[in-house]
């Protein structure tokens, strides 16, 4: 029997305090309304960002259904939509792509005005939510909430991929791969031959070191505190690796020793502000590019001073890799499929949906790169 048009009951995972875990709980998800549609999960990655609004350091509205880095199936269709149907396969995006707004046309743009991260309302574009559990309203999160069986989402926060996609493993272009390589080969443009140094090799950094060896890199220094991020970090491409924690002197220094003065192009993956200008400081000071990725907690600030880009440096930042969302991942999907790149070595677990709080604590652990859920 068809559920369109109807209210479905199901399970989500839902985080009604900080520093808590999550409750597996029976939610209502309304039907979409215009412009929206209901998807059917299949697949969710976990991403350390979820994690930053457990913590408290991402603010956002509570209760709330958490998740971003997902892969489902179209379950039904609000009005007006025209670009995906029931049965598609589709791929959440936490930033959406409107195609109208000033930054959907720029040429460059990714950071559409219509994304969530800014405003953090907790609620989809029109104001109001579409889940409840026991008669009170739980909040969305990204305008996606992916850690549920079924959400709703805007249209334009949605991409169709190919129907032969692994969705298991397509998840992760939905956050994780795209962010980290995207960082690389567009944001940053690394150049053949150059020396790249990448600080974090969690998920979206191991996936910044696959953008940096496509791009052609010649050097590519991995930099973490976790000295089992190593072994998985040259798997995928760094040329060396090293913890801050084996020197005396600060890892700037160190890196930029190694490379003649400073590095090419440099990383932050973490999301700290005393990494984040480790990896200014070690770019180097007349042409260095230095991208921040690491989304660092909203109260504190770059202690940075202005003499540091005098000389030539850059420092830039980009949301999701600097990827246009809708018109990027299907065709990110597409050279997956044609196994330009793979995601296997990312994902080092997958549990079932229910036992997701294993998942968050194998991240907090250090133990995981990527754990999918299925549902
Ligand atoms: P992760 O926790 O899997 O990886 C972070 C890595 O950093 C781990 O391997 C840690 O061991 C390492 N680390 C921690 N502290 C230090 C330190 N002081 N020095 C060196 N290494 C350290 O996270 P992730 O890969 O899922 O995400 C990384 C960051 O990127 C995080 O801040 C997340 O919020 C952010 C992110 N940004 C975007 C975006 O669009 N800009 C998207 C997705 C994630
Ligand atoms: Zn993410
Ligand atoms: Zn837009």
């Amino acid at each position: 029997m068809s559920t369109a048009g109807k209210v479905i009951k199901c399970k989500a995972a839902v985080l009604r305090e900080l520093n808590k875990p999550f409750s597996i709980e029976e939610v209502e998800v309304a039907p979409p309304r215009a412009n929206e549609v209901r998807v059917k999960m299949v697949a969710a990655g976990i991403c350390r960002s979820d994690d930053h609004v457990v913590n408290g350091s991402l603010p956002t509205p509570l209760p709330v259904i958490l998740g971003h880095e997902a892969a489902g199936v179209v379950e039904s269709v609000g009005a007006g939509v025209t670009t995906v149907k029931p049965g598609d396969k589709v791929i959440p995006l936490f930033v959406p792509q409107c195609r109208q707004c000033t930054v959907c046309k720029h040429p460059e743009g990714n950071f559409c005005l219509k994304n969530h991260l800014k405003t953090q309302r907790g609620t989809l574009e029109d104001g109001t939510s579409r889940f409840t559990c026991r008669g009170k309203t739980i909040h969305h999160f990204l305008g996606t909430s992916t850690f549920s069986q079924y959400t709703v989402l805007e249209e334009m926060a949605l991409a169709r991929v190919d129907p032969a996609a692994p969705l298991d493993k397509v998840c992760l272009i939905g956050c994780g791969f795209s962010t980290g390589y995207g960082s690389a080969v567009k944001v940053a443009k690394v150049t053949p031959g150059s020396t790249c140094v990448v600080f974090g090799l969690g998920g979206v950094g191991l996936s910044v070191v696959m953008g940096c060896k496509a791009a052609g890199a010649a050097r590519i220094i991995g930099v973490d505190i976790n000295k089992d991020k190593f072994a998985k970090a040259r798997e995928v491409g760094a040329t060396e690796c090293l913890s801050p924690q084996d020197s005396a002197r600060p890892v700037h220094e160190v890196v930029a020793e190694m490379c003649d003065g400073g590095v090419d192009f440099s990383f932050e993956v973490i999301g700290r502000m005393d990494t984040m200008m480790s990896a200014l400081m070690c770019c180097h000071e007349a042409f260095g590019v230095s991208v921040i990725v690491g989304v660092a907690p909203g109260s504190q600030s770059l202690p940075l001073h202005p003499g540091l880009l005098l000389g030539g440096r850059t420092l830039k930042g980009a949301i999701f890799g600097g990827f246009k969302s809708r018109d990027s991942v299907p065709r990110l999907v597409a050279e997956f499929m044609a196994k330009k790149y793979a995601l296997d070595p990312l994902i080092t677990h997958v549990l079932p949906f229910e036992k997701i709080n294993e998942g968050f604590d194998l991240l907090r652990e250090g133990k995981s790169i990527r754990t999918v859920l299925t549902f």
